[in-house]
């Protein structure tokens, strides 16, 4: 298992913590999120051999959020 603590730009309210949460807990292989507001960033714990920073990153800017690499 991996971790992985990725800026998260964008979010203003408690709302876009849960959304942010919310997809990327539905990627294969994404075993627990903690999405900071305060902090912009969130806190990944993934299995490598499944998804990847960069497919984090991806559901992020998908979701409506900007996640700088
Ligand atoms: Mo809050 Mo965020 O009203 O996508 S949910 S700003």
């Amino acid at each position: 298992m991996s971790e992985v603590t990725m800026r998260v730009e964008g979010m203003s309210c408690g709302g876009c913590v849960r959304n942010v949460t919310g997809v990327l807990k539905a990627l294969e292989g994404v075993q627990e999120v903690e999405v900071s507001l305060e902090q912009a960033e969130a806190r990944v714990r993934f299995d490598p051999a499944q998804v990847s920073p960069e497919d984090l990153r991806r559901a992020i800017i998908d979701a409506g959020f900007d996640a700088p690499a």
